[in-house]
């Protein structure tokens, strides 16, 4: 049986105000390719489908037309997707009426008196094949324990033990999805539980039980898996959000099941429908200069207008610069994403994050003055009063 395992698509999205739905349609076009070739048996879609609550109509309609053509190509495919954070909840339930009939699953919300409603038994072929498909879960929709030592944590772990119970037979394999932050690494229990990270809580892998084969996760944007378990993955997003993510490769995860459970997963790269490019790309440059390697490039190469983004040495003092750079972009094959300036030597969010190893090699408070850099440029370094805070945290996270 085959699982094509994807996330976090946010239709609607438009990167530095430039829309995006032809990367998003170039995007489903190659997938529905995959679909074919491949002959997937399942797509898992972990939620984060749309970008915001209340998308365009263009975005909506880019979905189910997908869902039209996607079982249209696959006669026998199933869909499964579930609501993220980003998506209403109500408003991805309301074809749910029709998508049935395209073999078509949504869920937006978890109801804690009705867990069986997440609970879908696939039939692939002539094998059986259990799904709990967990949307995003908000505290309110958590089931609570009799005593009270109740947190986030708990809710989920309850969710997820409560829709399983459910299945009443295990006849196949068990495919947990979800929408959330799930924390790598060896998990101390206590002093990580509260642990709230993006706005909401972080969760251990130990929410999920012992009892699956494979866990389909949506929210973080680069594909991982979790707690060093090659069965509890995120997918990552098909698309680049950021210009961090310009080297990277994105991906969907294809995984391969028999009666047993897992028997493998691989990643399947998504080729970069639109170029991310950052000019100079590496350090920065001063106006003449940029505008002179602006002029030298030849952006004609790219079937797609690239994304670029401009890197401006910070000692850069002309305030003419916005003017003479829209005069060096005029007539460019290209989406402009703005001017950074650079200070040289001093390193920012965007060049740390580029090596993780870099990142290791800091400490904390370099780390605070790095982010803090970012909201304020002239600083070079946080506040006392920030880094005072700071050691305080980690001091009661020792604790
Ligand atoms: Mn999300």
């Amino acid at each position: 049986m085959k699982v094509l395992h994807t996330s976090d698509w946010h239709l609607g999205q438009s990167f530095y105000e430039h829309d995006r739905s032809e990367e998003h349609q170039l995007f489903l076009n190659w997938l529905i390719d995959v679909l074919v070739q491949q002959q997937i048996d399942v797509l898992l879609i972990s939620g984060d489908i749309f970008h915001t609550a209340t998308p365009p109509a263009s975005a909506e309609k880019q979905l189910y037309t997908f869902i039209q053509s996607a079982s249209f190509k696959c006669p026998d495919l199933h869909i499964v997707l579930i609501a993220g954070n980003h998506d209403s909840a109500n408003r991805i339930e309301t074809a749910k009426p029709l998508l049935t009939s395209f073999n078509t699953h949504v869920i937006g919300r978890f109801d804690k008196l009705a867990p069986e409603q997440v609970v879908l038994d696939l039939m692939v072929g002539k094998q059986h094949m259990h799904v709990v498909a967990m949307p995003f879960l908000r505290s309110a929709d958590l089931p609570k324990p009799e005593d009270d030592a109740f947190d986030y944590q708990i809710g989920v772990q309850l969710a997820y033990q409560k829709a399983k119970e459910t299945i009443k037979e295990v006849q196949g394999p068990i495919i947990l999805m979800g929408h959330l932050h799930a924390k790598g690494g060896s998990i101390s229990e206590d002093s990580e539980r509260n642990l709230n990270i993006g706005g909401f809580d972080a969760v251990s892998a130990t929410v999920f039980g012992e009892q699956f084969d494979y866990v389909a996760l949506g929210h973080l944007h680069k594909a991982q898996s979790v707690a060093k378990q090659t069965a509890i993955r995120y997918s990552g997003t098909p698309l680049p959000m950021s210009f961090s993510e310009r080297n990277y490769k994105h991906q969907v995860l294809l995984c391969d099941f028999n009666e047993q459970g897992l028997v493998d997963v691989k990643p399947l790269y998504v080729p970069r429908f639109k170029d991310v490019l950052y000019i100079p790309e590496l350090g920065a440059k001063r106006l003449a200069e940029l505008c002179e390697e602006i002029a030298s490039h030849d952006f004609s190469q790219f079937d797609n207008a690239p994304y670029i983004r401009l890197k401006l040495s910070a000692a850069e003092t002309s305030s003419r610069f916005r003017v003479e750079v829209d005069e060096a972009l005029k007539g460019k094959n290209v989406k402009f994403c703005g001017i950074e300036r650079v200070s040289e030597g001093i390193t920012t969010c965007e060049n740390v994050f580029e090596d993780l190893g870099k990142v290791e090699s800091l400490s904390p408070n370099t780390l605070l003055d790095i982010a803090y850099r970012e909201i304020e440029p002239e600083q070079d370094t946080a506040p006392a009063s920030l880094h005072d805070k700071l050691a305080e945290v980690i001091a009661s996270m020792e604790e």
